[in-house]
Order: C-alpha cells, then sequence, then structure tokens
C-alpha cells in the first residue's frame, strides 16, 4: 500500500453523562481522527489522548504535531504493506504512544479493507461475540452511583467496574456489596493510593473484587508487586503497561495477575499483540481498556478483543452509553446477554459516517507526499 495522503481532524463531543476518575470530571471530548490513504482504500485511526496531560503524559495538543511533524512524514511516500511494519518506521520517536497508535491502527484497517479480510482475523482473533463490562465514573452522590449500576445490570452488562479515590472508595464498595452481593465487580483507582495506605487497601479484600486497577503510581510497577503480596484481591495494572517488556516485567514480579490492554497505551495493535502473546502464555487474563471513544477506536478495541487471551469481560460498551449520535454505522450495540456480535464484514464492520464527521469538525489538516503541509 503506497500512502498517499493522511488527514488528520479535531472533532468536538459532548458526553451523555460526564466521566469522573481520580484525576478529573470530563463532560466533553475532543477527538483527534486520522485517515490514511492509500491508493482508493481509507483506513480510520483514533488517537486516544485526554483533553489534559492527566491520565498519561500525552494529549490532543502534543498528539497533533507530533503526528504532523514526525510520524506523518515518517510514513507519507513510502509503500507499507501491513500494519506490523509501521513500528519500525517510528522507531526514533520517543514515546508518544497514542499518537502513534493511530495511525498504525489506520493502517491496519486500510490492510484489512485492502485484503478483503476483517480486521479481527488480520489480527488473528478467534471469537465471534466479546463479553461486556461497564466503567462506572465517580459520581456526586452514591445513591445516583447506585441507580447508574442497576440501569447497567439490567441491560445486561457482565462486569461492573466503578472508580474509586480516598473518600469514595471503602464506603461505596460497601453499598454496592450489601445490595448486589455477588456482581462480577472490579475497581479502579488510576493510581490514586501510596504505599502508605496498605492497611487502608487491604479493607477492599472482604468485597470480593474481580480486581482494583492501577492502585499505586502510574509509572511503578515494583511496588505494585510488594502491595499484591499484602492483597488478597488481584492487582490488574493499567497506566504502568506501556510496552511487551513492561508487561514481562509485571508477570515476572508477579505486580498483578491481571493486564488491560489499551491499544493506544502501548502504541499500536503490533505492540498490544505481543502483550497479549506474553500473558496468554503465562495464562494470565487479559481485557481491553477504554479512553472513552468514539465509535472508530471502539471498533478497533472490539476487533482486538476477539483474541483468545481477552477472557474477562472489557471496557468496551455501547455507542449510547457516551454519545447521543456516535460517527460509525451501525452504532456498536451490546445484546441483553451482555455481549458484542464480531462482524464478518471486510476491516471493521462499522462504516465512518462522513457528513456527521465533516460537521463536528473544528480543525483539519491534509499532508499529500510531495507536497508541503496544509492547514484547512
Ligand atoms: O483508567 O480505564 C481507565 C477513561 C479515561 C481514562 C482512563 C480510564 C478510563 C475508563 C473509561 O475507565 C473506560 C471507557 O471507555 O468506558
Ligand atoms: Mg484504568
Amino acid at each position: 500500500m503506497k500512502i498517499e495522503a493522511v488527514t488528520l481532524r479535531e472533532i468536538h463531543m459532548p458526553l451523555v453523562h460526564f466521566f469522573e476518575t481520580s484525576f478529573g470530571r470530563t463532560y466533553s471530548r475532543r477527538i483527534l481522527l486520522v485517515t490514511v490513504h492509500c491508493e482508493g482504500v481509507e483506513g480510520w485511526g483514533e488517537c486516544v489522548v485526554g483533553e489534559d496531560p492527566f491520565y498519561s503524559s500525552e494529549w490532543i495538543e502534543t498528539a497533533w504535531p507530533t503526528l504532523t511533524h514526525y510520524l506523518i512524514p515518517a510514513l507519507l511516500g513510502k509503500r507499507i504493506d501491513s500494519g506490523r511494519d509501521v513500528p519500525a518506521q517510528f522507531a526514533k520517536v520517543r514515546a508518544h504512544p497514542m499518537a502513534k497508535a493511530a495511525l498504525e491502527n489506520a493502517l491496519w484497517e486500510a490492510e484489512a479493507i485492502g485484503k478483503n479480510q476483517p480486521l479481527w482475523k488480520l489480527l488473528g482473533g478467534a471469537r465471534r461475540e466479546i463479553p461486556c463490562g461497564v466503567s462506572i465514573g465517580i459520581q456526586d452522590s452514591v445513591e445516583q452511583l447506585l441507580d447508574k449500576i442497576q440501569t447497567e445490570l439490567a441491560a445486561g452488562y457482565r462486569r461492573i467496574k466503578v472508580k474509586v479515590k480516598p473518600g469514595w472508595d471503602v464506603n461505596v464498595l460497601e453499598r454496592i456489596r450489601s445490595r448486589w452481593a455477588d456482581v462480577t465487580l472490579s475497581c479502579d483507582a488510576n493510581s490514586a493510593y501510596t504505599l502508605d495506605q496498605v492497611e487502608h487497601l487491604r479493607k477492599f479484600d472482604q468485597f470480593n473484587l474481580l480486581m482494583i486497577e492501577q492502585p499505586l503510581w502510574n509509572d511503578d510497577i515494583y511496588y505494585h508487586a510488594r502491595l499484591q503480596k499484602a492483597l488478597r484481591t488481584s492487582i490488574c495494572l493499567d497506566e504502568s503497561i506501556v510496552n511487551a517488556r513492561s508487561a514481562s516485567f509485571a508477570l515476572d514480579i508477579a505486580a498483578c495477575r491481571i493486564i488491560n490492554v489499551k491499544v493506544g497505551r502501548v502504541g499500536g495493535f503490533t505492540e498490544a499483540l505481543s502483550i497479549h502473546d506474553i500473558c496468554h502464555s503465562h495464562r494470565v487474563p487479559v481485557w481491553c481498556g477504554g479512553m472513552l471513544e468514539t465509535g472508530v477506536g471502539r471498533a478497533h478495541n472490539i476487533a482486538l478483543s476477539s483474541l483468545p487471551g481477552f477472557s474477562l469481560p472489557g471496557d468496551v460498551s455501547a455507542s449510547k452509553r457516551y454519545w447521543k449520535e456516535d460517527i460509525i454505522e451501525p452504532e456498536v450495540e451490546v445484546s441483553g446477554q451482555g455481549m458484542i456480535a464480531i462482524s464478518d464484514q471486510a476491516g471493521t464492520g462499522y462504516r465512518v459516517k462522513p457528513d456527521l464527521i465533516e460537521k463536528l469538525t473544528v480543525r483539519k489538516q491534509t499532508l499529500r507526499s510531495g507536497v508541503a503541509s496544509k492547514s484547512a
């Protein structure tokens, strides 16, 4: 595939309901989309950076120039046959995994369309439907949280994950467990605790949680191993697993028993597949995390979740939980049994809605091979 042009766009989309984690509340998303144009085939990718450098150091205003100055020029005009060949082209650029992933994943999608194959098959997937969980943010009151859990359980979701932070944790988990003794429940701290709080974190053990996600520092693995020894509850690492090497290290020192794979956080499908393979060979379950994606990123998460090691419900849920109208059709739908069916069509099986995307676009730039960059 010759990469003739790449288009970047920023679109603005309000969330149906605010989303709050231990690092803050989001009402509306600034979404960065990339389109690769390869000899009549188009592939789309979503850059899952946030509006602020809070989940990770990358954010929308670092991703855009990293793409236009370095990553897109590294591909323009080249022939690249496979998404797998993209990481080598980016090797000189340190970090910026989400910017890299957006472009790499768009090329995997173009490759799948070019080969007339479903993306999930190209990635090596096997599942024909995937189990879904939901991630529910911190609310204004515990009652509001309980109402939301009720709604999601009624919709069929198979795992409830709640965000926790000091002051919104043991008290909240107690209320959830007293109403639903048996639901599959986990929590995500997004690095809100330190090792001084081990005694406090041990109180989580009484709630029979499937896992506690990233309790300690975002860049830490070593102290999570110490904490895992002190807890009965399984630790799941999210933020601190940035590549296959950190996943191997975490498993070697028993820092966690579960890994959350986010394709943006690890720099693209190629690295995500390596992490999957390492975990699968260690019999460590993985699941697919979410970053409040639109349908473009969501469709990629669905394809990735079809791999055999993705044995736990992911944070991949229906479009309508996030958006009044998603930018793909059909929208992502979840069955009453909490499953998403995987399409047999070439590519992701979802189509972008160009008119809606155009309407939501606030900035756009196309870079063409052999032509100086131009804003429009
Ligand atoms: O830690 O998994 C996280 C959203 C933004 C940043 C970090 C996280 C999340 C979520 C949301 O938990 C998952 C979703 O997309 O539903
Ligand atoms: Mg997380």
